[in-house]
């Protein structure tokens, strides 16, 4: 930045605030919006949920049998959060649960019309400065400054103690090998870092004890280590990497080197080991090579063993990582392989705190881990399987394993379109010879389940009230939207022995996976504190142009660079006109000074492919060229007061 001496101000318009902030508190927000949008509400969630025109809301409730109800009454609020992958939509979705009702986007990997994810300069920081410089510079070389896509597969909250604290929500980017954060009381996303080294993150858990703490990241594919196009056929030379994280950092603490790829990951509740599944313990290359043989496996990592190795400088580094060689036969106390029928797929810790399912996927078992029994595998000769108490045949393509918190699991059967639920104490006893059937009951679903989740189910308070089956083809329960069928989603209650499905719900590609989380644990903000990192920059690029924000509507010239300060109160932006020169590098930044809570502005520059919200207390800003001469509007694109289409201004683009 230039000093302040080469910059002069150009007020081009008075501040328009307008007199009567009154005028706000006596519009919307006064009204009980409650009262307002409750009727219309219930009625979109009975039409949305496609339970409306069969079953009244009585019968629904008299359905789902037990002492809780998956309907709300207009103006009731739900008793969970859930938060929903999006898969390749590279977003979040916050739901209302039971009720299904979509309360809200956190946009993530993906580019964002609505709130100017993407383009605003606070997204673009978030989205850049946790990329690779390798990385920036291939983005670069191909014109842009991020990714636009993602494959957001397995959200998760962080913890401390073994169950979620509300802090931050965790996700995965199979798709461009990344890991985002989001801040659970703003519900939006603040870093994303590109995990180095690894390859397509896929499995992602936070550490559950004492906290998080570490982020445990699977790379999915394999890749040879020194990656520069010469090699491909030879797999001896391919790796994998498995990443801790530190999650308050949002740095790669270290990496383990494997052998075969990795699936899915979970922990122990006593923050001594990470589990991660292999369907491809074969490094095959080809689909037949890959499911070769009848038994993959699981690696156990030694979390305490493989921080001393760090410690001790047992490690290569790699692109500034510490990697530790986990591999087969390095005969460390770093890692184990379990063997486990066949390319397993899910794995689950329950909240007895001592069981980790895992699902074979070709093998229609569940192989369970006891964690007490897992540091005896440490122990020089020891049987690799000797952790396995239990595995049980539940039915063909078991997948995903979910809980209730007394003792039962739910597994997912994705070929024979089931869920079912079976008693993990009586698995363990067949598994000895007893002759106990540790299958409960199943239930059909519309069809082919993937994940499934139960309330609070991977914490230690997980609460037996409601699964949700989140089944990758909706087939015929829908009305036909063209080749393209939407998910469906079926919640079932699972607070008696047989389970029953009490609701269909479709949804846009992909809800990959989603974790129920007890209301009262999640606090998010109704409005923004002006303090919030998320716009420092902006705050300190203010104080350079000696702009006080919260204050006022001015114009800095910088040379080329010309920066717009305008603040916003409903239905008047502070600047009611600008002027530029074609060609100039225009920043324009809006302070929403509404604190009302609910009051969010936008700022859309019509033709100029610009668009952002700013919600109550913000600032936001693009920057963008001014390279169309003319007059050209720009309006608040969220719908703010009864005078929202006023709320309007030009910017005028003079003639290079
Ligand atoms: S994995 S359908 Cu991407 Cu979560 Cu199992
Ligand atoms: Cu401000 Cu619409």
């Amino acid at each position: 930045m230039k000093n302040d001496s080469d910059k002069t101000e150009v007020t081009e318009a008075k501040k328009t605030v307008p007199a009567e902030r009154a005028q706000v508190a006596a519009g919307l927000p006064a009204v009980s919006r409650r009262n307002v949008l409750t009727a219309t509400a219930a009625g979109a969630f009975l039409a949305g949920a496609g339970i409306g025109t069969s079953l009244s809301p009585q019968r629904v409730r008299a359905a789902s049998g037990g002492d809780h109800e998956v309907n709300l009454e207009p103006g009731e609020l739900d008793p969970y959060y859930g938060f929903w992958s999006s898969g390749q939509t590279g977003e979040i979705r916050v739901l209302g649960f039971p009720s299904m009702r979509e309360l809200m986007r956190i946009p993530v990997f993906n580019r964002c019309s609505a709130t100017g994810w993407g383009q605003t300069n606070e997204s673009l920081k978030v989205l850049t400065e946790g990329l690779t410089e390798e990385t920036k510079k291939f983005l670069a070389d191909q014109g842009k400054k991020t990714y636009d896509n993602g494959d957001l597969h397995h959200p998760h909250m962080s913890f401390t103690d073994g169950t979620y604290d509300g802090r931050y929500l965790f996700a995965n980017d199979k798709a461009n090998t990344r890991v985002a954060r989001i801040r659970c009381d703003v519900m939006k996303c603040d870093k994303i870092l590109e995990i180095p080294n690894a390859h397509d993150i896929h499995g992602m858990r936070p550490q559950k004890y004492p906290r998080t703490g570490y982020v445990f990241a699977n790379g999915e594919h394999e890749a040879p280590l020194v990656n520069d196009g010469t090699v491909l056929d030879d797999p001896s030379q391919y790796v994998n990497i498995f990443s801790a994280i530190d999650g308050d950092k949002m740095e790669v603490a270290w990496q383990v080197m494997v052998s075969g790829n990795l699936d899915n990951t979970d922990c122990d509740y006593q923050g001594k080991y990470a589990f991660s599944t292999s369907y491809n313990s074969e490094m095959g290359m080809t689909f037949a090579e890959m499911t070769r043989n009848e038994m993959d496996h699981v690696v156990v990592f030694n979390i305490k063993e493989i921080e001393k190795g760090v410690a001790n400088g047992d490690v290569q580094m790699l692109n500034g990582v510490p990697v530790i060689d986990g591999r087969k036969g390095q005969n460390k106390k770093y890692t184990r392989y379990i063997p486990i029928p066949n390319s397993p797929h899910g794995c689950n810790t329950a909240p007895d705190k001592r069981h980790v399912m895992i699902a074979g996927k070709l093998s229609p078992t569940v192989s369970v881990i006891d964690v007490t029994k897992v540091d005896a595998l440490f122990e020089e000769d020891a049987d690799p399987r000797s952790c396995i108490v239990a595995e049980p045949q539940l039915g063909l393509g078991p997948l995903h394993t979910a809980f209730d918190g007394q003792g039962n699991a739910f597994t997912t059967l994705f070929l024979d379109s089931q869920v079912v639920k079976w008693n993990i104490d009586k698995a363990i006893r067949a598994y000895a010879g007893e002759d106990v059937d540790p299958i409960i009951s199943k239930v059909d679903v519309h069809y082919q389940p993937g994940h499934n989740s139960t309330s609070m189910g991977e914490t230690a308070e997980a609460d037996g009230k409601w699964l949700i089956s989140m089944n990758k083809f909706s087939k015929d329960r829908f009305i036909n939207v063209g080749p393209l069928k939407p998910e469906n989603e079926q919640i079932i209650d699972i607070s008696r022995d047989e389970m029953k499905v009490v609701h269909d719900g479709p949804t846009f590609a992909e809800p990959h996976d989603s974790i129920i989380v007890r209301a009262d644990i999640v606090k998010p903000k109704n409005v923004w504190t002006r303090d919030d990192p998320i716009f420092a920059d902006a705050v300190a690029q203010a104080k350079a142009d000696g702009v006080t924000l919260e204050r006022d509507s001015k114009v800095i010239r910088d040379g080329r660079k010309v920066r717009v300060y305008m603040t916003s109160v409903a239905p008047v932006f502070g600047l009611d006109k600008f002027t530029v020169r074609q060609g100039d590098e225009v920043t324009v930044f809006v302070t929403n000074l509404d604190d009302v809570d609910d009051v969010t502005h936008g700022f859309c520059m019509a033709n100029y492919g610009v668009a952002m919200e700013v919600a109550p207390q913000a600032t936001a800003s693009v920057t963008f060229t001014a390279n169309r001469p003319g007059v050209h509007w720009f309006y608040c694109q969220w719908f703010c007061h009864a005078l929202h289409m006023e709320m309007r201004g030009r910017m005028l683009v003079e003639k290079a």
